[in-house]
């Protein structure tokens, strides 16, 4: 059975996402975001209940896990579906009703399994490289500004190598095509570990994108829910990626902001005080990230 007491491996978090794609068939469905390296489906899980309305729902994008160490995200990812699709909370079931969630809670499965069987700090996808090294920062990868800050040309760093080219992994390449083909898409929310903090376009420049006095309400709003359900440590931001932690290029977050023009667009580091973060710990964030939801919009 699958729970949020234990970090599962990717087949396992797969075969929720289906087991739940079918117990809730009427308004949920498996979807496929993208291809990996090692063949891969990147899945995720569309919800979107019936409406009476005949235009479209504005949709909500969740990218979880693309940093294969970061447990705590893709745990969290599936506990915030779990909310979205049992919950009766009344606040919950309106912001289920009110959207057309595309949620992926590994948009790295390759690098998050080897993370779970070989190496537990393994960050980068498993791309081949060089014959000694491999695989690509896949938050360094995206085709905006690639290969500027925080990002290294070499194969063999542990961290931040930017990949050969940008969108040289088949991950973010397809992944980004698959977000590209959505219409309507008001946010993509991006979680990573662990920094606590809420960060917003762009991680590059300090430059502030038209609607960052927008994008600091809603994001101040985000924190303060949080903040109700676990006051150990005030989350730092909103602010640009830039300014309050480092400039980073190549990233998920500047990609779909720059290139797509979606509005809200926000990277949440959680919690943590490393990536073992303990699993007694995941219903707290799960419950915490539930409430940033809510106080988003
Ligand atoms: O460096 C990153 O990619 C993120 N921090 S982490 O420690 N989880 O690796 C920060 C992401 C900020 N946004 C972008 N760089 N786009
Ligand atoms: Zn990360």
């Amino acid at each position: 059975e699958f729970s949020w007491t234990a970090y599962y491996d990717i087949d396992d978090i797969y075969k929720y996402l289906t087991n739940m794609s079918k117990s809730y068939s009427n308004w949920s469905e498996l979807i496929v975001g993208g291809k990996t390296y090692q063949g891969r489906s990147i899945l995720g899980l569309r919800i979107n209940t019936p409406s009476q309305e005949y235009t479209p729902k504005p949709v909500i994008f969740i990218e979880s896990g693309i940093h294969a160490r970061e447990w705590i995200a893709p745990a969290t990812t599936t506990y915030f579906i779990n909310e979205l699709l049992t919950s009766k909370d009344a606040n919950i079931t309106a912001l289920r009703d009110q959207f057309d969630w595309r949620i992926f809670p590994s948009v790295n499965p390759d690098g998050y399994h080897y993370s779970y069987t070989v190496d537990r700090l393994w960050r980068k996808t498993l791309s081949k490289t060089t014959n000694r090294c491999f695989g690509a920062d896949p938050n360094r990868n995206w085709d905006y500004n690639w290969g500027q800050h925080s990002s290294t040309h070499n194969p063999c760093d542990y961290q931040t190598y930017a990949g050969s080219r940008p969108f040289s992994e088949i991950e973010t390449r397809t992944l980004a095509s698959y977000i590209q083909s959505i219409d309507n898409m008001v946010a993509y929310i991006s979680f990573h570990s662990y920094a606590a903090m809420l960060l917003l376009p762009y991680s590059d420049s300090t430059e502030h994108v038209h609607n960052y006095d927008d994008l600091v309400k809603v994001g101040q709003s985000s924190l303060d829910y949080g903040y109700k359900v676990n006051k150990d440590k005030r989350y730092e931001g909103p602010g640009t990626a830039a300014e309050i932690l480092y400039k980073a290029s190549g990233g998920s977050m500047d990609w779909v902001r720059h290139a797509l023009g979606t509005p809200l667009v926000f990277t949440y580091e959680l919690r943590g005080n490393s990536f073992h973060w303990p699993p007694s710990r995941i219903q707290e964030q799960g419950d915490e990230v539930t409430q940033m939801m809510l106080g988003l919009f």
